[in-house]
């Protein structure tokens, strides 16, 4: 494995598309390709779905990764590879697997094109400025299926492409809308079936003198020998690694620019100049994209070597502030792991041996900056309430939570006071069921599970008046406002463009940026913290001993932004102004004990003349059916409080686009079914938060109170 040592010999790649386009069927391809499990099982064996789960229901739920070796020219390349999930569900594995990679291989079926899920994978590797490249899958439907011509389906090749393209423009950040668009004629573009074991690209046709025909005749002679002949003339593994060493960045070039994205430290430091050059004698760090739990080992985390090398033995500081010492070094092939006594940067790989650890720390020898947060695209809306079944398993089930929400960080787990039942929140009712069963199952856990039900947030309408909050010893006033954010900003807190967090330097360049995204010029001096979406800003001149309450007064505004006044659901899109303040000249008089109550009661206050308002989860759905079914499907949208948006024909097949609350789309799958007799489908394509009609709010605000058992005042 010399190529491990090497950094400009790596390749760091994901294979990202949307649900059952053939990610797995692929990577085990890839594997057989390379000789790590046999040719005759590659596509059948589902090496990489390795869970239980995964192979009952025929899908993946965890990424999961391979190392292997391809030759270029005699050159060996190290390929480390990550399978991630397609399902809308899962899709944090996928944001998280792109923090460890520098090229996305995105598949799309080419029955069914570019999709909805495809869009998403897309938005999440070029948000962390991972390169994509394209496989056009399930060529072999075009032509036993769809009985297609070498023109159709070239035709059908170009549409795909085109598409991809205009969504690479839409989405990748400056300069690379063009570097970035993929081309047939390059090689960023391969064609095949994973399936059966081969693929193309134009300058491999060029070079073994194959075209379409070829391809036409193999399954026109119906023998499934010729298709092993045409497996063997351009097997799948030598097409699309020799694109992916050809076109992917190596580490080194990657970490030029991936480095001012996902790291906020000094570019001018020691740290900073051998991240930006993957210096393997460099300072470690080690971003950790996943942790798993092993019998044997304990807690494994799985990631990706930015700089210096890590061994066997070394001592490490997380950037949580946790001692450890690495147990042990490996590189993963699927289910198993082979231990290695040290990697070099642009690796990825995995260490056990650190506990107290979480998905996003930076690992490294001493305290450095650490790297960006691993900003997710949707968040966890749906929820259910476990209870142990035997009350004396209580403790054993809270350490299985923690180890749940380790394993899976898109998970959030929180305990009701009230009623002594821990409330898990996830994506959608499939990440929940699979959970909640791997509790079960996996865990041996015997526990209750309740019907799922939504989360909401609380915001604003309109700005408004100035409010006093008063400390309980009446000597400590604050003086506040509060509105709705501006969109524009609200969006650039959403998508990264800027950070959350407390804010103490100067900084004219973030000032100005915040300007830029829509906050007037005097509030954008004057932000002192950005919390889940809300924004706190100081509009006080000269307050005498304001800066030694300061970090009271915003613990205070983000202990209301997680639960708000309505019903103790989270904030958002909130603009909080203090515009004057008054303090007791004695510092023990406006401690914590003063300060919190007092800006409760002032937000409280300010939220309530504002016309505080409920948000619920929505989702902008896809559902495909044939053409004759539209009416079925209009009418399960309106009996779910959906609205139809658009409407896509396209030769027999139907696409409608609606919006349909979360809270309604319980059971959906099974109701589009029975409506569509079998032949329908939907997709989720995308998730915010919109204001809960107002007919169902008081009712709802009830509903939530009683669950929270929260008493008139509280
Ligand atoms: N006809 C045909 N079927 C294929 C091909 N590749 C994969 N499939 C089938 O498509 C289905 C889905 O394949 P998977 O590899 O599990 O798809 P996936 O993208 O990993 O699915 P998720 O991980 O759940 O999103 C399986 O039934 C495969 O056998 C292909 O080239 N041709
Ligand atoms: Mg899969």
């Amino acid at each position: 494995m010399e190529a491990m040592k090497k950094p400009t010999l790596i390749r760091n790649i994901a294979i990202a598309a949307h649900i059952d386009h053939g990610k797995t069927t692929l990577s085990d391809n890839l594997l057989s390709g390379a000789g790590m499990i046999s040719q005759e099982l590659s596509g059948k064996q589902r090496f990489m779905d390795f869970h239980d789960d995964e192979s009952e229901r025929g899908i993946t739920i965890d990424s999961a990764n391979v190392s292997m070796i391809h030759e270029v020219q005699g050159t060996d390349f190290l390929i480390n590879l990550i399978d991630t999930p397609g399902h809308v569900d899962f899709g944090g594995d996928v944001t998280r697997a792109m923090r460890a990679v520098d090229g996305a291989v995105v598949l799309a079926c080419a029955v069914e094109g570019i999709m909805p899920q495809t869009e998403t994978v897309l938005r999440q590797a070029l948000k962390e400025k991972v390169r994509p490249i394209l496989f056009i899958n399930k060529v072999d439907r075009l032509i036993k299926e769809l009985k297609l011509t070498p023109e159709m389906m070239q035709e059908r090749f170009v549409k795909i492409i085109s598409k991809l393209n205009e969504l690479i423009v839409k989405i990748a950040p400056g300069e690379y809308k063009q570097k970035w668009q993929v081309n047939v004629n390059d090689g960023s573009v391969c064609f095949g079936a994973a399936y059966t074991n081969w693929a193309l690209s134009v300058p491999y046709m060029k070079e073994k003198k194959l075209n379409f025909a070829t391809i036409i005749e193999a399954y026109e002679k119906d023998d499934p020998e010729e298709i092993k002949k045409l497996a063997a003339q351009a097997p799948l593994h030598e097409v699309l690694l020799n694109a992916v060493v050809e076109h992917m960045p190596n580490p080194v070039e990657a970490q030029k620019y991936r480095i001012p994205l996902i790291w906020p430290g000094d570019s001018d430091s020691e740290e900073g100049k051998d991240l930006a050059t993957c210096n393997p004698n460099g300072t470690l760090a080690f971003v950790v994209t996943k942790i798993t739990q092993d019998k044997h080992a304990g807690e494994v985390c799985t990631g990706r070597m930015f700089s210096g090398t890590v061994r066997k033995g070394m001592e490490v500081v997380t950037s949580g502030g946790k001692k450890g010492r690495i147990q042990q070094v490996f590189i993963s092939k699927g289910p198993q792991r082979v231990q290695i006594e040290e990697a070099v940067s642009g690796n990825i790989i995995g260490i056990a041996g650190i506990k107290e650890i979480n998905v996003g720390e930076t690992v490294s020898v001493k305290n450095i900056t650490p790297f960006e947060d691993i900003q997710h695209i949707f968040e966890p809306v749906v929820t259910v309430a476990v209870e142990p079944t035997k009350p004396a398993d209580l403790p054993k089930l809270v350490e299985i939570l923690k180890v749940v929400g380790k394993e899976d960080p898109s998970l959030k787990v929180t305990i009701n006071e009230e009623t002594g039942e821990f409330l898990i929140a996830g994506m959608g009712e499939l990440h929940l069921e699979v959970i909640t069963n791997r509790i079960k199952d996996e865990k041996g856990m015997e526990i209750k599970v309740s019907p799922p039900i939504v989360v909401y947030r609380e915001s604003v309408t309109k700005k408004s008046k100035e409010v006093e909050g008063k400390s309980p010893n009446k000597h400590n006033k604050f003086y506040l406002t509060v509105e709705p954010l501006e969109e524009t900003f609200s969006e650039a807190i959403s998508n990264g463009d800027i950070h959350e967090g407390r804010i103490k330097k100067k900084d004219r360049a973030l000032w100005d940026l915040m300007n830029e995204k829509g906050l007037p010029k005097d509030e954008a001096e004057r932000v002192k913290d950005i919390y889940q979406g809300n924004v706190f800003v100081d509009m006080t001149r000269g307050i005498v001993a304001l800066n030694e309450v300061i970090e009271l007064v915003l613990d205070g505004f983000e202990e209301i932004i997680r639960a708000g006044p309505l019903a103790r659901e989270s904030c958002v899109k909130l603009k909080i102004k203090l515009m004057d303040v008054s303090l007791h000249e004695d510092s023990i008089h406006r401690g914590p004990g003063q300060v919190y109550p007092a800006i409760r009661d002032g937000l409280k206050q300010a939220m309530a003349d504002a016309g505080s308002v409920l948000y619920e989860p929505v989702q902008i759905m896809q559902v495909d059916c044939p053409q004759d079914m539209m009416g079925n499907v209009n009418s399960v949208i309106n009996n779910r409080r959906g609205q139809v948006q658009d409407m896509i024909m396209e030769e027999d097949n139907l696409s409608v686009i609606a919006k349909v609350p979360v809270a309604e789309t319980f059971g959906m799958t099974g109701d589009i079914r029975s409506a569509t007799g079998g032949k329908g489908s939907f997709f989720v394509k995308s998730q915010s938060f919109e204001q809960l009609p107002r007919e169902l709010q008081d009712n709802i605000i009830k509903n939530i109170r009683t669950r929270k058992g929260l008493t008139e005042n509280q």
